[in-house]
């Protein structure tokens, strides 16, 4: 595999799924597979998880790791083509990747959505333009469209967690007082469409996310309907594609509380975290058995390992039949 960019670059969640679960019972298995390459890890915006998970795959993988925060350490970037950087601009995207690509053997990028404009946000100029003038594989730590390590880590955590067939998930949207981006929720529901569920997203209306993402999973506006019987109920917040990087008012009601966790099957609370306790879920959730977001939080590591684990493979040098 060359990039992990999207949910799209999984060829068969099944399988990956598999395979992560096996790296989880034996981490260092292929410890050596990363030796003498370098992963770059480039924010351009705060991270806990995908931080630190990311750079414990690799250093699973035997990968020397380097750390870069843009904001505020690095030069400000400009992407666009034929600039007359007379302004607040300090190096073009084109001189930055090819640098970077020197020193790395993989570079993994967060660049949020702005959520100012929605057409300029949803053309993800930072992450397309370090592919384009970049020459090493590139993995997405989240970008403005997607967030599609979280999705893996979901799936994972979804799987291991699934007693049944045909487990019912739910994807909820629940308050939170600044705009957040769409990118969990759009790679949750891409992965959830490839897998055996029965999938519904609830959200108050003129949240729906980008058509083409959602394509014919039910939409339930009731969001105590939806939950009822469900096996996964995964929340998240995010702003409103419609009306771009809008909030909403009065829609406190959609808090995640006890009760409507009690409409479920014993179901399971999930979340990709941080998440504002009192806010998007009731402590009483957050804290019961029924809360697996920690475990979730652990799956980090061994999604963003399989993923680093698949686009080493092709780089490692071939060893031929060992003559003894
Ligand atoms: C980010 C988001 O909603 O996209 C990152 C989540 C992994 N969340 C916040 O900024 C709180
Ligand atoms: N879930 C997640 O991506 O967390 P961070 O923003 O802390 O990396």
């Amino acid at each position: 595999m060359k990039n992990y960019t999207s949910v799209q670059d999984i060829d068969s969640v099944a399988t990956w799924v598999e395979e992560a679960i096996q790296l989880k019972k034996n981490p260092l298995v292929d410890k050596d597979l990363g030796k003498d390459k370098t992963i770059g890890l480039v924010f351009f915006n705060p991270s806990l998880r995908t931080r630190l998970s990311t750079q414990k795959a690799a250093l699973n993988l035997g990968m020397n790791v380097m750390v870069m925060n843009f904001t505020g350490e690095g030069w400000a970037l400009e992407y666009e083509d034929g600039a007359v950087m007379n302004q607040g601009t300090s190096e073009h995207v084109k001189e930055a990747a090819q640098v970077v690509s020197q020193y790395c053997d993989i570079l993994a990028i967060r660049a949020f959505a702005k959520l100012e404009n929605r057409e300029e946000d949803y053309q993800e100029k930072v992450l397309t333009n370090f592919i384009k003038y970049a020459s090493i594989p590139i993995v997405n730590m989240e970008s403005a469209i997607g967030h599609p390590l979280q999705a893996l880590t979901d799936a994972i955590t979804i799987t291991e967690h699934n007693t049944k067939k045909r487990p019912k998930v739910v994807l909820s949207w629940a308050p939170h007082p600044k705009a957040l981006p769409q990118a969990v929720a759009n790679s949750f529901v891409e992965i959830v469409q490839k897998m055996d569920a029965e999938f519904v997203i609830t959200h108050p209306e003129g949240f729906e996310l980008l058509e083409k993402i959602t394509r014919n999973v039910p939409i339930e506006y009731d969001q105590e309907k939806a939950f009822t019987n469900a096996d996964f109920v995964y929340v998240k917040n995010w702003s409103s594609y419609k009306n771009y990087g809008e909030i909403g008012k009065n829609l406190e009601d959609w808090i995640i509380t006890e009760e409507k966790m009690n409409k479920t099957n014993n179901g399971k609370f999930m979340h990709c975290l941080p998440v504002r306790r009192n806010v998007v879920v009731a402590d009483g959730v957050l804290d019961s058995e029924a809360s697996i977001v920690i475990e979730q939080a652990n799956n980090r590591t061994y999604a963003a390992q399989l993923v680093l684990k698949k686009i080493l493979s092709p780089l490692a040098p071939q060893r031929g039949n060992l003559i003894l």
